[in-house]
């Protein structure tokens, strides 16, 4: 039975980030986190491709939590918010004046008939960058490609990093090239999206990229079904009813459908969709005024990334300080978030932008173009900012260094 002023549910990148930040304020924080690892999972597209390793994205949680912040190593089982207390799995209830909820995206492997046991067996062909248990089977499965199809999916559901599914694709590409593959292989890309990306400038250039490559793009297509005996893969044309088409693949990359965690469906917290009910600016609860909410299970209406978490830190830090002392709140979040898309082993689209999809880029140079430079970020700036600077509660976003760069330009 446990009592805290400050209470932080999750303890992935959101909710790291909010101990770091909050308990420089305040020495009665509580942090909810049931894992002993933390990952750094941007790096797995990274780790899929075979450039780094799973350790390089790992530490211990209790190395990534401020010592003054008194970790519990449990989950939330059950929310309820009109007498501000938690209970968790172990049965111990958590009191407490002001919570952030920050508990990210759930994965649902079920919903596709056999993705379990195709990820599972050895020799299936069969991959997903998305869960640290998996994320090294990619390369595996990389190495061992002789030719056939290759297909990557993106479900019918909200994902976080909605580039993810496709940096892959490039990544195996190029790497076939190298290997002199590349001839052996059918490129395939289905979607349930409408489009290859969300905001037109960088759809384009992708698009482009596909054509350039000789990479097949379908939309509006979701796999259901996989039958690892097969190797056939179904899936359902989500505009035509009833109609499947079922593929043999030699590779096949798929990123599960994900959703809101049940126990924050089944609470009372959550909107009609399941996600934690904030008003998209404030990150405030549109309900519970002592709630906050960050990161993958809020509902704002932005692609759910890490670099989306940095940015909404800031604002939720500073309306909390504010409603603590009984002040106005006036920090608004614009919705900025990030999607470094690479393009293979050497280039990188980095695409940043706000609610409106309009590109809000850092850098003074065209952004929508395949860079090196924005490659070398990805895989050697970003992690030391995440580790060094995020988790110790001192990145906001890039944001101050866009107005530098931009001072004059404008
Ligand atoms: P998470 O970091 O997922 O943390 C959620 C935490 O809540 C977890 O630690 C979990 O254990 C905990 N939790 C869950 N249930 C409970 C419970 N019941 N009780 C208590 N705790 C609970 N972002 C980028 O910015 N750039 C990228 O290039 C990028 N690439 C990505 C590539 C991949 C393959 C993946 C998987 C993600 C990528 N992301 C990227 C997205 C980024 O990792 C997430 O958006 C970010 O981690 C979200 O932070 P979060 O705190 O909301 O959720
Ligand atoms: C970012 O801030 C961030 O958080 C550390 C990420 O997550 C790993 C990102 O992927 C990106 C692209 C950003 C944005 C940062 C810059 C310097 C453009």
């Amino acid at each position: 039975q446990h009592s805290c002023k400050l209470l932080i549910v999750g303890g992935g990148s959101g909710g790291c980030t909010m101990a770091a930040k909050l308990s420089k304020y305040d020495r009665d924080v509580i942090l909810l986190e049931p894992n002993q690892t933390h990952y750094y999972q941007p790096m797995f597209t990274l780790i899929g491709g075979g450039m780094k390793t799973i350790s390089q994205a790992s530490a211990s949680t209790k190395s990534v939590i401020p010592k003054n912040v008194n970790w519990i190593q449990d989950k939330v089982k059950s929310f309820n918010p009109k007498v501000n207390i938690v209970t968790t799995s172990n049965g111990d209830t958590i009191n407490y004046d002001y919570m952030v909820v920050s508990i990210g995206l759930q994965f649902n492997f079920d919903q596709i008939i056999g993705l379990r046991e195709a990820l599972d067996i050895k020799d299936s062909g069969v991959c997903t960058n998305y869960s640290s248990q998996y994320v090294e089977k990619t390369y595996q499965v990389m190495q061992n490609f002789n030719g056939g199809n290759a297909i990557f999916t993106f479900p019918n559901t909200p994902i976080k990093c909605a580039g993810a599914p496709q940096k892959i694709m490039y990544i195996t590409e190029d790497y076939l090239r190298r290997k002199g593959k590349r001839n052996k292989a059918n490129i395939i890309y289905k979607t349930s999206t409408p489009s290859i990306f969300g905001v037109k400038k960088y759809a384009q250039k992708l698009q482009q990229l596909c054509n350039a490559r000789n990479i097949s793009v379908s939309t509006r297509q979701n796999l259901i079904k996989i039958d690892s005996t097969q190797n056939k893969a179904t899936f359902e044309y989500l505009d035509i009813p009833n109609k499947t088409e079922s593929i043999e693949y030699s590779m096949l990359h798929v990123t599960p459908p994900m959703g809101p965690p049940d126990v924050l469906m089944k609470s009372s917290l959550s909107n009609s969709a399941g996600y934690l009910d904030v008003d998209p600016y404030t990150l405030r609860h549109n309900v519970y005024g002592n709630i906050f909410g960050i990161g993958d299970c809020t509902s704002c209406p932005t692609s759910k990334t890490g670099a989306a978490v940095a940015a909404q830190s800031i604002v939720v830090l500073k309306n909390m300080i504010n409603v603590m002392n009984g002040k106005n709140i006036k920090e608004k979040y614009d919705g900025y978030t990030s999607c470094p898309l690479v393009t293979g082993y050497s280039k990188c689209i980095l695409a940043e932008f706000d609610y409106d999809l309009k590109p809000l880029e850092t850098f003074p140079i065209n952004q929508g173009n395949e860079l090196r430079s924005m490659f070398l970020l990805k895989k050697h700036v970003l992690p030391f900012i995440y580790w060094n600077i995020m988790l110790k509660g001192y990145w906001n976003g890039p944001k101050m260094l866009r107005k530098i760069l931009h001072f004059g330009l404008d």
